[in-house]
C-alpha cells in the first residue's frame, strides 16, 4: 500500500533513530542514572539517551501532536495542530545491555486521541548484531539496515496457524494453576523455550519463525503483568494481529480491545498464532 508522506515522514524519522540509538549501545555508558522512571524502574544512562534521541527527532516532526514515553511521568505536547500521538518504549529490554543482548524501541502512533482503536500503525526496531525494523500499517514489513546506512526492505511477515516456540515471562513461582498448566501443555505438545527477557526481541522471534506464544501473565508480584499498554503490549497486538496472529489478555478477545485508562497502565498479555492464543483462552 502506498504511504501517505506524514506516515513517511514518521518512518523516516524511527530510521534516523534507529541508526542513532544502535551507535549509543555500540560506544555508550552501560551505567545507571540516578534517576527512576514513572513505573519506579531504575534508568538506565542508555534509557535517557534513547529517549532524548527520540524526543529531538519527533519534535521535529508537525504532523505529531505529542509523544508518550515510558521514560516520562506525562505526555509532552510537541504540535497541537498535529494529529498523531506517537507513544514509545525507547529502550525496551534495557537491562540486558550489560550481558550484550539484543534489545529495541518500540513506537504506537495513534490516530486523535490515544486509543486503540485509533492504533494506524506500528513499529519496532531491533539492535542485536544487526540492525532490523519492523514496520506495520497493513501487514508487518521487515527491513534491514546496510552498508550504506539504508533500510531495505527484506519481506513481509506472516504468523503460521501454530508454531513451534514458547516465550514464557513472569516470575513463575507466581503462576496460576491454569497458566502453570497451559505452558506445560506446549512444552509436552514439542514446544521449545525461548526467552530474553526483551520483549522486543522474544515477539521478534515468534514472529520471524513462524510462531508460537509469548505470554506475560497476571501474577502476585505484578497483579496487572509487567508490560505497558500504550507502548508496549497495543503495538505488539497491532503487529501479531496484522500478521494473521492473535492476542489476549487471558479472557478477552483481543488486547486491541482494553481501554487505556493510564499512560503507564500495565496488562496481562498473550501473543502468538491463533492455535496457541485459542489454547490460552480455552485451557
Ligand atoms: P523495560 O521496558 O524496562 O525493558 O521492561 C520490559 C521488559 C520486557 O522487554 C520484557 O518482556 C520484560 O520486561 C521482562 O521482564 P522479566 O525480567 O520479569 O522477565
Ligand atoms: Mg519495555
Amino acid at each position: 500500500m502506498q504511504k501517505g508522506y506524514k506516515m513517511q515522514e514518521i518512518i523516516k524519522a524511527v530510521q534516523d533513530i534507529a541508526i542513532k540509538i544502535s551507535e549509543v549501545l555500540k560506544y555508550g555508558d552501560l551505567g545507571y542514572a540516578t534517576s527512576s522512571n514513572a513505573t519506579g524502574d531504575t534508568q538506565l544512562k542508555l534509557d535517557i539517551l534513547s529517549d532524548e534521541i527520540i524526543e529531538n527527532r519527533l519534535k521535529e516532526l508537525k504532523c505529531v501532536n505529542s509523544i508518550i514515553s515510558e521514560e516520562k511521568e506525562s505526555p509532552l505536547s510537541i504540535d497541537k495542530d498535529g494529529e498523531y500521538i506517537i507513544a514509545y518504549d525507547p529502550l525496551d529490554g534495557s537491562s540486558l545491555v550489560d550481558v550484550n543482548f539484543a534489545v529495541g524501541s518500540i513506537f504506537g502512533i495513534y490516530k486523535g486521541a490515544l486509543d486503540a482503536k485509533n492504533l494506524v500503525a506500528a513499529i519496532y526496531t531491533v539492535y542485536g548484531p544487526r540492525v532490523e525494523m519492523v514496520v506495520c500499517e497493513d501487514k508487518p514489513e521487515l527491513f534491514r539496515l546496510d552498508r550504506a546506512g539504508e533500510f531495505k526492505f527484506i519481506k513481509t511477515l506472516q504468523l503460521k496457524e501454530k508454531g513451534k516456540l514458547n516465550a514464557t515471562g513472569g516470575t513463575q513461582k507466581g503462576w496460576s494453576d491454569s497458566h502453570r498448566s497451559m505452558i506445560k501443555s506446549l512444552f509436552d505438545d514439542g514446544y521449545r523455550l525461548r526467552y530474553s527477557g526483551a520483549m522486543v526481541s522474544d515477539l521478534h522471534q515468534v514472529l520471524l519463525k513462524g510462531g508460537g506464544l509469548f505470554s506475560y501473565p497476571a501474577t502476585p508480584d505484578a497483579p496487572n503483568g509487567k508490560l505497558r499498554l500504550a507502548f508496549e503490549v497495543l503495538p505488539f497486538a497491532y503487529i501479531y494481529e496484522k500478521a494473521g496472529g492473535a492476542t489476549t489478555n487471558g479472557v478477552n478477545s483481543s488486547l486491541l480491545d482494553i481501554k487505556i485508562e493510564q499512560t503507564h497502565q500495565t496488562t496481562p498479555c498473550y501473543f502468538g498464532s491463533k492455535f496457541e492464543i485459542d489454547r490460552v483462552r480455552n485451557g
